[in-house]
């Protein structure tokens, strides 16, 4: 699990930055556009993203589609409808572990050696951060045990709780 665990990183940032060859974004299941990371990440893309987005006919929750990354850094940006959080009682949990794992089959289909992620569904979703962050901390470590590619996932925090959470789950993970 050591090894593992130094092909993926949480760093603070705004994932439109990041140089890996996908970003995912934290979609809804119309796929058109949104507000928070999906927001920015379409007003960095320019307005072809939408284009082909619309052509997509949305995505279900848990699930995944790829896009060109148009004006973004990144090459691919994987689009993933994370969970809406009612009482946890809905399989929100297996759903948002599901996004985190179609997200990583894409990037590997395509041949993605770094892949970043946003945290999915803990924003406008209210998915409570700190289950979140243990949910894709174990599913992207043990994704990364059984698999070529990705070879780096880097986990990619708007603001200073959200990265300690995810930072937490890691050294819990690596215990
Ligand atoms: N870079 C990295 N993380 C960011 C950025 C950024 N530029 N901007 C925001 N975040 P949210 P959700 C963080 O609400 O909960 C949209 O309207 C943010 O601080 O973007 O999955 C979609 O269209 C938070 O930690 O996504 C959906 O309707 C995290 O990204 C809905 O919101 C996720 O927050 C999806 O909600």
């Amino acid at each position: 699990m050591s090894d593992t665990i130094s092909h993926f990183s949480v760093i603070k940032g705004d994932i439109t930055q990041q140089q890996t060859d996908a970003i995912v974004n934290a979609a809804n299941t119309t796929l058109l556009g949104g507000g928070g990371v999906d927001g920015a990440i379409h007003r960095v893309a320019g307005p072809q993203l939408l284009e082909e987005c619309r052509g997509l006919g949305g995505c279900k929750t848990g699930e995944a589609k790829i896009t060109k990354g148009y004006l973004l850094p990144a090459r691919y940006v994987i689009h993933t409808p994370g969970p809406i959080w009612h009482d946890g009682k809905k399989g929100e949990s297996a759903l948002l572990k599901s996004s985190y794992e179609n997200c990583l089959a894409l990037a590997a289909e395509v041949g993605c050696r770094s892949v970043s992620f946003p945290s999915i569904s803990t924003g406008v979703y209210r998915f409570p951060l700190h289950q979140a962050a243990k949910i894709a901390v174990e599913t992207i470590l043990q994704f990364l045990n059984n698999h070529s590619l990705p070879q780096q996932v880097y986990m990619v925090c708007f603001d200073g709780r959200t990265q300690a959470a995810y930072e937490t789950a890691l050294q819990d993970a690596g215990r």
